[in-house]
């Protein structure tokens, strides 16, 4: 196996974590490189499940685990998930786990500034997680974020901090919320200091070895592309860029090495937060189809939107994120259902439209036109063989892959690692 990247076709929670983990298996060392701990990854693995956020999923196999630059680190995040992941037996040091010397930091004072922002939005809200992310990136492209390497040199923090707080307390009182101390924050950081450092290193360097040494590196993306700060349904969107070229930039690789690029999708379609989703069901299909996938963030534990399958969104997904391969996941989700739809187009006002558009009336008035596929009765639910399935599967996701111009190259259908059907 050549180097693998993980991204999201959709609106993320695509069964990533899962495919994942099936791939960290095969893979030596497993990078994140975008995203923070928004991101949220479920994994059963013998029976235990861990629910990870911001640590690679490789720690979970005993592969070493990389956290690239281009992903904001909240520490006092990492090291309660570390904590977590500890007390269920698993052990976490320097030999399994790296974080990029130049990865911006997460601060207490961003998440504050994301729920007060969020707060001020009223009913325009984004739907973030209230964890930070967007204030976070905001001050690395700003150029005062706190990066892992200043823990090391407490002046630098302490003269970091002033810029920090003299941009945020003044935002933060403008929003009315409670402003930030600089010696509790600097004291907070300087105590943070030695429980992270050690992890802290060059991961560039540490990629390049392994790459010259033939070593297999798996790229694991959060969120998805229609969350992409640049293609996806903006605002409505993260603050990163979830496309497989991050890979790259994100870790300090060059984009050779990123290697097959794996999409993930649900056989249909949700989303947490607000925005456009043309395929959205409200009825009784909808509610049916979050019940029985159990469809709750993993990170905030909200409610999910669902819909059918939008060839459109994906087929974009493919094309704007690189994708090669498509892994489809929670087929089992659709057994029964006499009929199932698929997007293949908008109608916006009287003009029909095969991709979708960027602008945010045209996306909130986009209507779906569906193509009906006929359903199936037999359980798809723990297929190993595609030989498993009912004819009517097999159709729906070969019609699928026509339609978004990629090769389902795998086919996943329950949480399980091995029920999983490699399809090429
Ligand atoms: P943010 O917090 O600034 O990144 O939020 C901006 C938008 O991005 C969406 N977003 C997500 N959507 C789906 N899954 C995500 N991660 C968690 C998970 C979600 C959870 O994997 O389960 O637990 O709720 C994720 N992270 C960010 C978010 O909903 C906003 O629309
Ligand atoms: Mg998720």
């Amino acid at each position: 196996m050549a180097n693998v990247a993980v991204i999201g076709a959709q609106w993320g929670d695509e069964g990533k974590g899962k495919v994942v983990d099936w791939l960290a298996s095969r893979a030596d060392i497993v990078v994140r490189f975008q995203g923070g701990h928004n991101a949220g990854h479920t994994l059963v693995v013998g029976g235990q499940t861990y629910k990870l956020s911001l640590l690679p999923s490789g720690v979970v196999r005993g592969k070493l685990g990389v956290i690239g630059n281009g992903v904001v680190i909240d520490p006092e995040a990492l090291l309660s998930e570390i904590a977590k992941v500890e007390a269920q037996g698993l052990k976490v040091t320097p030999d399994s786990l790296r974080i990029a010397e130049n990865a911006a930091l997460i601060l207490p004072l961003h998440a504050a500034l994301d729920r007060a922002r969020e707060t001020a939005r009223g009913d325009r809200k984004i739907g973030t997680t209230g964890r930070g992310i967007g204030p976070a990136y905001e001050d690395k492209v700003a150029r005062r974020a706190i990066r892992a390497c200043d823990l090391a040199e407490p002046e630098t923090l302490a003269s970091k901090l002033d810029e920090l707080l003299l941009h945020h307390n003044t935002l933060l009182a403008g929003l009315g919320a409670e402003t930030f101390e600089k010696q509790a924050l600097l004291d907070r950081l300087l105590a943070l200091a030695p429980k992270l450092l050690p992890f802290v290193e060059p991961v560039w360097e540490r990629l390049d070895e392994a790459r010259r040494a033939g070593r297999r590196i798996l790229f694991e993306g959060a969120q998805a592309v229609m969350l992409d700060v640049d293609h996806g349904t903006y605002p409505f969107v993260t603050s990163s860029n979830t496309v497989a070229a991050t890979a790259a930039s994100g870790s300090g690789i060059g984009p050779a090495s990123v290697g097959f690029v794996l999409g993930i999708a649900k056989a249909y379609c949700t989303r947490v937060g607000s925005g456009p989703f043309p395929t959205e069901l409200h009825d009784a299909t909808g509610t049916l189809l979050g019940d029985r996938g159990h469809e709750f963030g993993t990170v905030t534990g909200r409610r999910r939107r669902c819909g059918w399958f939008d060839a459109v969104l994906v087929r974009q997904a493919v094309k704007v994120g690189g994708i090669q391969g498509l892994a489809l996941t929670k087929l089992d989700v659709l057994d029964g259902l006499p009929t199932l739809k698929v997007c293949v187009g908008y109608r916006i006002g009287d003009e029909t439209y095969r991709h979708f558009p960027a602008g945010m009336r045209a996306q909130a008035a986009a209507e779906p036109i569906y193509e009906e596929l006929e359903g199936w009765s037999a359980s798809t639910a723990g297929a190993r063989s595609w030989a498993d399935l009912p004819a009517a599967a097999i159709k729906y996701v070969r019609r699928i892959e026509e339609l978004v111009e990629a090769p389902v190259t795998l086919l996943s259908t329950s949480p399980e690692r091995d029920d999983t059907i490699l399809v090429r």
